[in-house]
């Protein structure tokens, strides 16, 4: 069983996805599905009907978020958020550029895995979606009353920020660690020195509870092993967090061997209470650090990019108590914990059993000391100690449980593609169902809270192969939906998603649309370059900086005639769309512009730089159809040699 195990998981994890191990076809068995008519009825939501729920996936290598309906598996919207998208200006405007900055300049790309809602009282309240950059390590706040990205934060000391942004019950913290051991702080250190010189580190990123506001609160220092994921304790294990590693071995080359030499790698529970009460003490160390925290303003319509020099940091050694290592088989991937704070589930992937960790014994075996070892001041508890039971062979690769509140956990199984479901107190396996195919993550509405939502599981699979019509050599990633609320899991819909569906998280729409925002009020807009009134138009040259102060309305731009552009000239379309009415953007885009358009919400201010090349007439005309003279939605740009006598001028109409 355990070769099979390996061979297989070594063959999935270092090379493409082999089907050998995987179910072969969706015709082969039932699959969990219900009958054709029953699951349409199930997904069905009619025209003009709502559906139950948002669920935001992951873009993965998007870099985006993406909003669906549940069950009706509707895409609603993308959002950007570390990715330039050109169908909303974002990364591309002037007021969002700052977003993307970042200690190694402008980022206008990254890795998004693990999109998590704020909660409140340990329940998912609907204020904001966060979500990491695992490449350039970073994590966002999504603002959920206008589903845009309210702010960014550079995670300095790390490599890789995957086990990230995993959430505290009350939305104290969101926390980060590193998936990469590096030199701390990074420097030109050899990699033969993987072991003596190289560091984790797990970042605790506070969150201003009325704001949204982060900060780095601080950072623990921790072995140099990979961190995977994370989870924070709930009712009585509130105040914990904890982080699965890999790689204890500290290979640094050829990892897929390396780092599955070890029987039991570790689960990090982190006390942060504690952490607290030592960083209160002054133990913290100061370290100097580079790194960007970006907001953007809902008043000015515009982000600030501020750079950040130093960091606190906590050395384990320094803060006994502060964190424990749990040893957990093999190379775990998820560490989840139950909606009752008590059963800590260490999925380790190259294992074929689950190891389920007790709360209250961890407690017990830290008041008893019943330690096996102290890895550079952590102590190691004794695993029979910390062990509450096992779930035995429930399938190959487990990868991630979510629950769904009423004592149940659901497995996702990514070798043997299917997701199980097992008694979290029992450790037994009640029901099977495969997935088309691979799949990594999956999520139950609000089921990694205290209160899950229940009802649908979503699986978030890498691989389609034969579920849709064939697309060239790459298919749409997929998520698939079944109903839990029977004692059978059974399959609904498949939907197709974007990038990859690393992980989601969704929660009943009712929680998020009272708060939708349906317009900026002009009254309130501070932007520097906003025109509240079409009788604020106007061209301004200072040097060869134009500034076009630009309004929009149904169906015209002011001014939309200029002349006396220069070739040189760097143009700032400043275009305020005056609309104080619903859904009623208007865009703006100029021909050669070697930028994206300006998508300008009701209220709003957004600036477009254009640098033209040559001389000549420039059309330029609004992107999205607002009304019946939407074609008439436009103007032109005279650009004139450098140099030239033309005047700068410019009229709406045959008014000045
Ligand atoms: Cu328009």
């Amino acid at each position: 069983m355990i070769s099979f195990i390996k061979k297989c998981a070594t063959t999935a994890l270092s090379a493409a996805f082999i089907f050998a191990c995987t179910p072969q076809g969706p015709n082969n068995d039932s699959g969990g599905v219900m009958s054709v008519t029953n699951a349409a009825s199930k997904v069905y939501v009619a025209p003009g009907n709502h559906d139950e729920f948002y669920a935001f996936m992951s873009g993965g290598f998007s870099g985006q978020i993406s909003v669906y309906g549940l069950p009706s598996g509707r895409l609603f919207r993308v959002i950007p958020v570390f990715s330039q998208d050109p169908e909303k200006g974002y990364g591309y405007n002037e007021e969002t550029k700052p977003m993307l900055q970042t200690s190694y300049g402008f980022v206008p790309w990254d890795d998004a895995h693990h999109p998590e809602l704020s909660q409140t009282d340990g329940v998912p309240d609907g204020r904001w979606i966060f979500i990491n950059g695992n490449n350039t390590p970073r994590i966002a706040r999504v603002d959920l009353s206008t589903f845009e990205t309210a702010e960014i934060i550079e995670i300095p000391n790390s490599g890789g920020n995957h086990s990230s942004p995993f959430i505290t019950a009350n939305s104290e913290y969101v926390v980060a660690g590193t998936r990469f051991s590096v030199p701390i702080p990074n420097e030109d250190i050899a990699l033969d020195q993987y072991k003596e010189k190289y560091k984790g580190s797990l970042s605790f990123i506070s969150v201003d509870q009325e704001s949204g506001d982060m900060d780095v609160a601080f950072q623990v220092l921790v072995p140099g092993y990979d961190y995977d994921l994370a989870h924070a304790g709930k009712g009585q294990s509130h105040g914990w967090v904890f982080f699965t590693t890999y790689n204890t071995e500290q290979s640094n080359t050829l990892k897929e061997i390396g780092a599955s030499q070890n029987d039991k790698d570790f689960i990090a529970a982190v006390n942060w209470k504690k952490a607290e009460e030592y960083l209160a003490q002054g133990k913290a160390k100061e370290m100097p650090a580079s790194y960007y925290n970006n907001e953007y303003s809902d008043e000015t319509h515009s982000a600030t990019a501020t750079q950040k020099k130093s960091v606190k940091v906590l050395i384990p050694e320094e803060c006994p108590g502060l964190v424990y290592f749990l040893p957990t088989p093999k190379s775990p991937h998820g560490v989840d914990v139950d909606p009752t704070g008590e059963y800590i589930v260490g999925n380790g992937k190259l294992s074929a059993d689950m190891s389920v960790h007790s709360f209250s014994k961890m407690v017990q075996a830290i008041e008893n000391k019943d330690f096996e070892t102290t890895i550079d001041g952590i102590p190691v508890l004794k695993y029979e100690s910390v062990l509450d039971g096992i779930v035995k062979q429930a399938g190959l690769g487990p990868l991630h449980t979510e629950f769904d509140g009423k004592g149940n956990a659901y497995t996702s199984f990514f070798i043997s593609s299917e997701v199980v479901k097992w008694k979290v107190d029992s450790k037994e396996v009640v029901d099977r169902v495969p997935t088309y195919y691979s799949i990594g993550h999956l999520m139950i509405p609000g089921g990694d809270s205290q209160k899950p939502f229940g009802k649908y599981l979503v699986a978030l699979n890498k691989i389609t192969k034969d579920r849709y019509l064939p697309t060239g050599p790459e298919l749409a990633h997929s998520a698939q939906l079944y109903d839990i609320s029977g004692d059978k899991m059974e399959l609904l819909l498949d939907f197709p998603t974007i990038g990859e569906p690393h992980y989601a998280q969704a929660i009943p729409a009712e929680l998020i649309t009272p708060r939708s925002v349906k317009t900026f009020k002009l009254s309130e807009n501070q932007h520097p370059y906003a025109a509240k009134k079409e009788s604020e138009a106007r061209v301004e040259r200072d040097g060869n900086e134009v500034h076009v102060y630009m309004t929009s309305i149904r169906s015209h731009f002011a001014p939309d005639n200029i002349e006396g552009l220069e070739v040189g000239d760097k143009v700032y379309f400043h275009l305020t769309n005056l609309e104080q009415d619903w859904d009623v953007p208007h865009g703006l885009s100029v021909m050669g512009a070697n930028n994206a358009e300006l998508l300008v919400m009701p209220g709003q201010t957004e600036t477009l730089l254009w640098e033209p090349q040559k001389p000549g007439v420039y059309p330029f005309y609004c992107t999205d159809f607002c009304s019946a003279l939407h074609q008439e939605m436009q103007g032109y740009a005279r650009v004139s040699p450098q140099g030239s006598t033309v005047a700068l001028d410019w009229k709406t109409g045959n008014r000045k």
